[in-house]
């Protein structure tokens, strides 16, 4: 069978206004670059000619400019799900303009399947090859994509050279059965290949393909300071003391590790150290910092969904292909986010946290309850399954006008049940075997920031002789100055019931 070519505007032309779309991709890696842009430009149009224009978004993660960016700019995105970290799409969800839903990742494509959240019309993909009886070889990412070709009626590919046609080698596509027919996934070990290198779909859904030629367009992270090398220092010598007292394997545990600063800083440090030996990785983003320890040596292999590398990076692993593709896989969200393998593996999960609260109730989402910043993620898969989760954050932002240690989380995503480990640059508070009142101690003396200290006492002696010390009057009072005053440290605990 041979495939239309068309246009980015020609394939745009097809989409209508409140039409479901699926995108290939997680975070910037893999997503469709063109047709979405030409999608903005037709909602614009349509605006400007006064009609109305929306769709309704599915990804893998986050996405990029071209998308999430040019489609918010764009007033064109009506829903959206299950992950974005996109200023442009923030606006326009906090001011309810886009209404976004947020979900696990590894619960995204079967909830889709199950019929929970709507099905997609139209699965957009972008591939680096693609056969006359319809198996394409993705790009830089596994994503949704198996489960959008699957329920779509129809797929627009958009076919980009820059990628080159052996990557399909990185990729292990499997997609699980859906109960009561489910199996257990086959997977042992990070390095267990399960599925196939291509993903298959009905050639006669293809709509055509849109020929491009466009990197991921990923910047470098910025070099780490002072405040993210500690925590990383931190999270690494708790680890060594965690070997140290045969609390984990000699051999070690796979890392899951997640996105931003932090997170490099912490793989940084692990990259350091001379207690823990090379180890693997099982996790969903690869991003820069674990190319480098896979050159020195320190990371043995990774398994994850995408590769979010800079640009620069992205061409140094296609010119020595022959390394990576022996030490790279890359899976499907619903595999490397999978509940069941996350916790078959023992993964030490390390993800980042907006707010902790006293007794260890993590917010990784919303500032002061009610703003979005960009989703939970894959956090919550990994954090509910892990051999051990540590969460990470500064000990305060804004200068010291916020502390991310407060008395009740203003959001919840990982519930005290879920977290073990809190890491701020001040130090380590380990949670585990503690009652609140315990906790409350451990993460103020540990975790929290010198000048916030004393008055995170004044709140848990406000309340003595329950289980948990909260006193519900003023369990808000640190976020409710900081936005009558600007300042949590104006916060009074001196009474309360
Ligand atoms: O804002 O820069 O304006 O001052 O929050 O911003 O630097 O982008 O933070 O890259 O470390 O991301 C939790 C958001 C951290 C991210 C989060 C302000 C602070 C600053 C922080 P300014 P940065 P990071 C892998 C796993 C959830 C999903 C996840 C995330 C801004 O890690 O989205 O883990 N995690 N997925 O000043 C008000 C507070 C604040 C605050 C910080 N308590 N109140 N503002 N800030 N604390 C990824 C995937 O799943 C794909």
């Amino acid at each position: 069978m041979s495939y239309h070519t068309l246009t980015a505007e020609e394939a745009a032309a097809l989409i209508r206004h409140g039409e479901n779309i699926g995108l290939s991709g997680f975070t910037a890696a893999g997503v469709p670059k063109a047709v979405t842009r030409a999608l903005a430009a037709k909602a614009e149009a349509e605006h400007a000619a006064g009609r109305p224009f929306k769709i309704n978004l599915f990804t893998g993660a986050s996405t990029s400019a071209s998308t999430d960016g040019a489609l918010a700019k764009a007033h064109a995105i009506a829903h959206r799900t299950p992950y974005q970290s996109s200023a442009d799409l923030r606006k326009t969800i906090n001011s309810e303009d886009t209404q976004y839903y947020d979900q696990h990742l590894s619960h995204a494509a079967q909830n889709m399947r199950y019929g929970s959240i709507p099905k997609v019309r139209t699965a957009i993909i972008e591939a680096a090859d693609i056969t006359e009886d319809g198996e394409i070889t993705l790009t830089t990412a596994g994503g949704n994509s198996p489960t959008y070709c699957k329920l779509a009626e129809r797929i627009i590919i958009e076919w980009n050279s820059y990628h080159p046609k052996e990557l399909k080698e990185m990729h292990d596509i499997y997609m699980p059965l859906d109960p009561p027919h489910r199996q257990p996934i086959p997977l042992l070990a990070p390095d267990h290949r399960i599925g196939g290198h291509t993903l298959r779909i009905d050639p006669a859904k293809v709509a055509g393909i849109v020929h491009t030629h466009e990197p991921d367009g990923i910047g470098a992270f910025k070099p780490g300071d002072p405040v993210t090398d500690k925590i990383g220092e931190n999270v690494v010598s708790f680890l060594e003391g965690e070997l140290e007292a045969g609390r984990l394997p000699a051999s070690f545990l796979p890392i899951q590790s997640g996105v931003g600063n932090i997170a490099n800083a912490v793989l940084a440090a692990l990259g350091r150290s001379r207690t823990i030996p090379p180890f693997k990785m099982y996790t969903e983003v690869i991003q820069d910092s674990v190319i480098s320890l896979m050159e020195s040596g320190r990371c043995t292999m990774v398994g994850g969904c995408s590769l979010t590398v800079s640009d620069d990076m992205l061409r140094k692993i296609y010119a020595n292909l022959d390394f990576f593709k022996t030490r790279v896989i890359l899976r499907p969200q619903e595999v490397s986010n999978n509940p069941e393998i996350i916790r078959r593996l023992g993964l030490i999960c390390i993800n980042t946290a907006i707010e902790v609260d006293l007794f260890g109730q993590v917010n990784s989402t919303h500032f002061y309850g009610r703003q979005m910043m960009n989703g939970i993620g894959g956090s919550g898969d990994f954090a509910r399954n892990g051999w051990l989760t540590i969460f990470t954050c500064p000990s305060i932002a804004k200068g010291g006008a916020i502390s991310s240690i407060v008395p009740m989380a203003s959001h919840h995503d990982h519930t005290e049940h879920d977290v073990d480990i809190v890491v701020t640059e001040q130090g380590v508070a380990d949670l585990r075997g503690k009652c609140p009142r315990e906790r409350a101690e451990e993460l103020i003396t540990r975790c929290a920031h010198p000048e916030y200290r004393r008055l995170l006492r004044d709140y848990v002696a406000l309340t003595p002789g329950f289980h948990t010390p909260h006193c519900l009057a003023k369990a808000f009072e640190m976020h409710t100055k900081f936005l009558t005053t600007g300042d949590m440290r104006n916060a009074d605990f001196s009474s309360g019931v």
